[in-house]
């Protein structure tokens, strides 16, 4: 039964309109708002958990700080958020973990843990285009075994893997004809970051997109510390973008 049920979900999730990787506060709010418009979504992520860096709060205390403008976001997934000044709101880091997580879930995203993203599928075309991402268990890849991963096709890839920027870096690496140069982030500014890392959020190139720290690295844009809105903003916009962007290419 257990295989069969699984097997019934991965045969669904072979192609999906988005897939998303890693399960931190970008990808778990960019899972949110794209299930809820509609679009199938899944969400790869290498650990056993989800939240990414929301478990660390700030240097290990347990409380996350949002700007007034993700405040709105959180609430409606259903966190509960204190108000401290004016413009800045705190709430636990395991509240902001379970309530995003479930949020994304109610509203139809898949989340496989335990799935790293190795690779990208692509296709050489007037431009070159991302098509899909390529999966082994995580499990296989920390064994070192040589079992060939399999490929899910995607109308749009969404890296959300944090400082690194996996995918791009990938990308960048095994695709010269893309250009693409991952230079990470700047030191800490966190006003400056806060704003561009939603202001930078984005496709990058055909078929792959950023959202959270990962346009930061892509971008050189500076670090913010523990401060959590723009991650939550950066997963919402990529919604609104792929949406227009997929109605386009129907169109
Ligand atoms: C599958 C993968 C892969 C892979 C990584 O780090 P995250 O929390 O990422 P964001 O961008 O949503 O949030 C960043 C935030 O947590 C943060 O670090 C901030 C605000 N820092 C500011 C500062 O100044 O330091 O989550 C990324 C997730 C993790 O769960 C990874 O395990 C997962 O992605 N992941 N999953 N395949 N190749 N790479």
């Amino acid at each position: 039964m257990i295989i069969e049920e699984s097997m019934k979900d991965w045969l669904d999730i072979a192609e999906v309109d988005v897939a998303v990787v890693g399960a931190g506060p970008s990808g778990l709010t960019a899972a949110y708002y794209l299930s809820r418009a509609g679009l199938k979504s899944v969400v790869f992520e290498r650990r056993l958990s989800f939240g990414g860096g929301i478990g660390g709060g700030g240097m290990l205390y347990h409380k996350i700080v949002v700007e007034s403008s993700a405040n709105e976001i959180l609430r409606e997934m259903g966190c509960r958020l204190e108000k401290i000044t004016e413009n800045l709101y705190v709430l636990d880091n395991v509240d902001m973990i379970a309530k995003l997580a479930s949020a994304a879930i109610d509203a139809g995203a898949k989340i496989m843990l335990g799935v790293t993203v190795e690779d990208v599928v692509f296709r050489d075309e007037e431009r070159t285009r991302i098509t899909g991402v390529v999966v082994p268990w995580t499990a296989v890849t920390m064994s070192g075994l040589h079992v060939d991963p399999i490929g899910v096709k995607a109308r749009a890839v969404v890296d959300c893997t944090g400082h690194p920027a996996e995918v791009l870096s990938i990308a960048a690496r095994k695709i010269p004809r893309l250009n693409l140069e991952i230079r990470g982030e700047k030191s800490m500014w966190a006003s400056e970051s806060e704003r561009l890392v939603v202001e930078k959020t984005g496709e990058v190139c055909e078929g792959l997109w950023a959202a959270g720290m990962a346009v930061s690295a892509i971008y050189s844009t500076p670090r913010m510390g523990p401060i959590f809105g723009g991650m939550i903003l950066s997963g919402r916009k990529v919604l609104e973008m792929i949406i227009s962007k997929l109605k386009g290419r129907n169109a």
